[in-house]
């Protein structure tokens, strides 16, 4: 193996999530979630977007699957929306939504690429929420429930099983911040919502492993914060500690070791006693797991302060309440460097320093990175084009790093790039463009830009070309 290889078998995907593409909200029985109730909340999402006819996946799924193809991809990480296969979040399956998410695997199994399903992308039934959402206990009783259903309908043609994506976003920025659906901003109920995503992690674990065959892998997708302090002040330290805390151990904690750490009790005890933590709740969330799953963009900088302003990682703007619980006194900083169209520094660092943690920390789970990729300003040029080199290099960068970490001994198995195609990228709307196939949001036309090409000789040799060959590389074949 060349100094520049991945290992042999290695996952080169692309990814995306229901809401963010498929449209078609009101279409074969698919009832809203919380993201249509959020994205018709006037002032919510920029440009009162919504994700009525995203990217129209749902209808142009075909011609998708063959880009992907073209593209080399050899996996595809995709979420399924739980509202199109059980409108209510209860009771039976909608044959037509279960029906759409087959077809779509077995193109992709028919093409050679290995199908990623993640159960939960943040749209939960808007029923759901309706009878409390993930501050309730019976939200995770449900998802379990909803798990085996899904892994009964495609269980015998899909190996792999992410249960959640994000539970940080789900809990601190619909329940805290209020940034994302439900739009909910009380911080013992973002205690309330981790814990019960815990449990429905766990709960799903377990539903996925009576319904599916001996072959079937199971994972969870977190993005945990690689979280730095400001300097070596004992204060500033002890911020680090705190979101440590709040960000990675309240989820890597239950899952991988069955406990919540005393530290994490202790500085959240003004806002809960954690009596929502039941007999029995840790042993169920601390499943064997075959996947660990690590979305990661940027690395999170944080000092002790009072006075010093919200997070821009936390936020979409600034100015609203903060997704962090019992952390008023900790100021979050710019981490310096360029940064993306989101605001959010480039700094592939920070995803060594959780390859390696985690590696450690679960004693040798397969490693995935789940997502990765970045948000570009992109325009057609006058010839129809999309050239984005930014984008090259940020995804050179990370997937050197990543080379990096396998070669220190990380055990990494994948890497799924966020994301395949422009999407709606939640309170940003239409305004945010990760992806490395442009989409003309008028006329939904599809372009692979000259990053989609870049990664596909990426994908297709298993090496990672020169820095200086990355234009030539990326220059749209025409
Ligand atoms: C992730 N933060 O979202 C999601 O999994 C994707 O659906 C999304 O499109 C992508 O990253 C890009 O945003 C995040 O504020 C949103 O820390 C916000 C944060 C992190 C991840």
């Amino acid at each position: 193996m060349s100094q520049s290889s991945f290992p042999a078998n290695f996952l080169f995907g692309s990814a995306t999530s229901a809401y963010q593409i498929e449209g078609a909200a009101d279409e074969d029985g698919r009832t809203p979630s919380i993201w249509d109730t959020f994205c018709r909340t006037p002032g919510k999402v920029l440009g009162g977007d919504t994700g009525d006819v995203a990217v129209d996946h749902y209808h142009r799924w075909r011609d998708d699957v063959q880009l992907m193809a073209d593209l080399n991809l050899n996996a595809y990480r995709f979420s399924i929306s739980w509202s199109r296969v059980q409108p209510t979040g209860r009771g039976p399956a909608v044959q037509r939504g279960l029906d759409f998410y087959r077809s779509l695997v077995d193109e992709l199994l028919a093409k050679g690429i290995t199908p990623w399903i993640t159960l939960y992308h943040w749209d939960l039934p808007q029923e759901l929420e309706d009878a409390g959402g993930w501050p309730e206990r019976a939200t995770a009783e449900r998802f379990a429930e909803y798990a085996s259903l899904v892994a009964g309908a495609l269980g015998d043609r899909v190996e792999r099983w992410t249960t959640l994506n994000e539970p940080w976003c789900s809990a601190y920025l619909g329940y805290g911040s209020g940034v994302h659906a439900p739009g909910r901003t009380d911080h013992a109920d973002v205690l309330r919502a981790a814990h019960h995503l815990n449990l429905a992690h766990g709960l799903g674990t377990q539903a996925l492993r009576a319904a599916l065959p001996g072959r079937a892998q199971i994972g969870v997708s977190i993005n945990p914060a690689a979280v730095r302090a400001l300097t070596d002040d004992p204060d500033d330290l002890d911020a680090r500690r705190r979101i440590d805390a709040l960000a990675n151990r309240i989820f890597d904690g239950p899952m991988l070791r069955g406990v919540y750490d005393e530290d994490l009790i202790q500085d959240t005890s003004r806002l809960t006693d954690w009596s929502f933590v039941k007999d029995g709740d840790l042993a169920d969330i601390h499943q064997p797991l075959d996947a660990l799953g690590i979305n990661y963009y940027t690395p999170t900088l944080v000092s002790a302060s009072a006075d010093r302003k919200l997070p821009r990682r936390d936020g979409h703007g600034g100015g609203e309440q903060s997704p962090w619980p019992a952390a008023e006194d900790i100021a979050f900083h710019q981490t310096p460097g360029e940064t993306t169209d989101m605001g959010w520094t480039i700094d592939p660092t920070g995803l060594h320093d959780l390859l390696m943690h985690y590696h450690r920390e679960t004693g040798g789970i397969p490693l995935y990175i789940t997502e990765n990729g970045m948000a570009c300003d992109d325009k057609p040029s006058p010839d129809g084009t999309v050239h984005d080199p930014d984008r090259i290099a940020y995804l050179h960068s990370h997937l050197e790093t990543v080379r990096r970490a396998i070669a220190d001994g990380a055990d990494v198995r994948g890497y799924f790039l966020w994301s395949l195609l422009d999407n709606f990228e939640w309170a940003y709307g239409y305004s945010k463009r990760f992806g490395t196939v442009y989409v003309d949001f008028e006329s939904l036309a599809r372009i692979p830009k000259s990053s989609a090409r870049w990664y596909a000789e990426v994908a297709r040799t298993g090496e990672l070309p020169a820095p200086r060959a990355l234009d030539a590389v990326g220059d749209p074949v025409a």
